[in-house]
């Protein structure tokens, strides 16, 4: 099955919508001549991704992340193609250099050891690469990202996706071998940095539940870049050098680790992510006229709605995480409940409910989309992954409502992550009631989205 398809508007979305909605209906059509204060932003984004890149690979953030961060350098792939394609070839080559034996692309690929972050090689000791990396992995936007860049240019691009596909082909498998729990669809993520929302209210209760007594004492060096109110609580850190302890004492065995380990989460996230990359992946095999992948891909796929079944919560009207240990859902909405369109899952009487779940937390924020529910308890503004709206998340959940025709909401979503970084600049992340930036300041993957999707300029190109 290829991409899915762009279905007409949904009608039910035109009419008394929400003044969010009034104000997408009533803002201007775009213009063909990008207005100056575009450019400049265009200009300063470039900027920060040529000041971050770093050889053939680019830093989320100068001090705060000295590193190759998986999903940070797929989604940075994506701005430099606005200006530069080979470059961007290059970011995806360079993350695959640490590309694991047994198929895992790992989170962060380290190549030196840097002590403003924390924790580094030394701690990780995960050999399972000629390069040194963390021992887990992270959201697999890659083989969606390597379709976008061959479609841009397919006969440039021929060359670097004959090299990418079997790589791309060996860490899928890794996922639906080693993070699947027997007899189960959805995907389980190990370690909250697996996630990539390291903090969410997601992993609470699992979290609750590993022991931290023991851990080596460690000084944190987050806290050292950034406000610590914007940042994991110590009793989080401590759990999360718990994971990465018991991890090295089983040597990296994955498929261990997600059996036995003390952390185990069916994760929408990972597992929307990598729906849709299965997809994209299979569109690549047949362009390649790899039939034995694109059946062994039939194969991954044919779990697909399972998998959604599973993370259903009926209760919340969203897809939410399920702690696979104690296989109780989560208590709140995550912003990547909404990535089931992304991954072109749709069930008409679920969606029906998800819209009117996804309207609720649009009208209950300013500025969309916020990472977790406002209307939760355990929401805060500008803690990281427990409230804060990002400008990548934003990017997978707009595309994924436009390519089912949910354009208001689509175009909210894009038109809030503009009004953001306009009014805060390029930060890590935003405080979904006020707009203002948090953590760490001239960040790449917020340059990139803007780049290449929440730019005004991106409607002239
Ligand atoms: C741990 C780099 C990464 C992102 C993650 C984000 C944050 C790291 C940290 O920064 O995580 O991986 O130390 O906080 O949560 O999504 O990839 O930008």
């Amino acid at each position: 099955m290829s991409r899915p398809n762009a279905k007409s508007i949904d009608l039910d979305e035109i009419g008394p919508g929400s003044a969010f909605s009034r104000d997408a209906l009533s803002s201007p059509k775009p213009s063909t001549v990008p207005e100056p204060r575009s450019l400049e932003l265009d200009r300063r984004a470039l900027t920060i991704l040529r000041q971050n890149e770093w050889g053939g690979y680019t830093l989320p953030t100068r001090g705060l992340y000295p590193y190759q961060w998986n999903w940070d350098s797929m989604f940075v792939a994506l701005g430099l193609a606005e200006f530069d394609l080979d470059r961007a070839w290059t970011e995806v080559e360079t993350l695959f250099e640490g590309q694991w034996a047994n198929g895992m692309a790992a989170h962060i690929v380290f190549r030196q050891d840097d002590p403003s972050y924390f924790p580094g090689p030394s701690i990780w000791r995960a050999e399972g690469s000629e390069l040194p990396t963390s021992g887990c992995s992270q959201p697999p936007v890659a083989s969606t990202v390597v379709r976008d860049l061959y479609e841009r240019e397919p006969v440039s691009g021929r060359a670097y996706l004959e090299k990418l596909f079997p790589k791309l082909m060996a860490w899928h498998r890794w996922f639906h071998t080693m993070r699947v729990i027997s007899g189960g669809a959805a995907i389980a993520v190990t370690h909250p940095w697996e996630s990539g929302r390291d903090n969410s209210p997601d992993w609470d209760a699992a979290l609750a539940n590993v022991d931290p007594a023991g851990i080596a004492p460690y000084t944190r060096r987050d806290t050292g870049h950034v406000d610590a109110a914007m940042r994991p609580t110590s009793a989080e850190y401590d759990r999360y050098l718990k994971l990465v302890e018991y991890g090295r004492q089983t040597g990296w065995d994955h498929a261990h680790i997600t059996r036995e380990g003390p952390f185990a989460v069916a994760d929408p996230g990972v597992t929307f992510i990598l729906m849709r990359a299965d997809r994209d992946l299979k569109a690549l095999a047949l362009i390649l006229d790899k039939q034995d992948s694109a059946h062994e891909i039939d194969t991954w796929l044919y779990h697909a709605e399972e998998a959604a079944d599973y993370l259903w919560s009926e209760t919340m009207g969203a897809y939410a995480a399920r702690d696979l240990r104690t296989d109780k859902a989560a208590t709140g909405v995550s912003s990547v409940a909404f990535l089931s369109y992304y991954a072109g899952i749709s069930v008409p009487r679920r969606d029906a409910k998800l819209q009117v779940t996804l309207q609720r937390i649009l009208d209950a924020a300013p500025y969309a989309l916020p990472s977790f529910d406002p209307e939760h308890p355990r929401f805060d503004s500008r803690r990281y992954w427990r409230g804060p709206a990002w400008a990548v998340v934003n990017y997978l959940v707009s595309r994924g409502l436009a390519e089912y025709g949910f354009i208001l909401k689509a175009e909210r979503i894009r038109g809030d992550t503009r009004r953001m970084i306009r009014k805060s600049g390029f930060f890590e992340y935003f405080d979904p009631i006020t707009g203002a930036g948090a953590g760490g300041d001239d960040f790449a993957w917020t340059a990139a989205m803007w780049l290449c999707w929440a730019s005004p300029t991106t409607d002239a190109s």
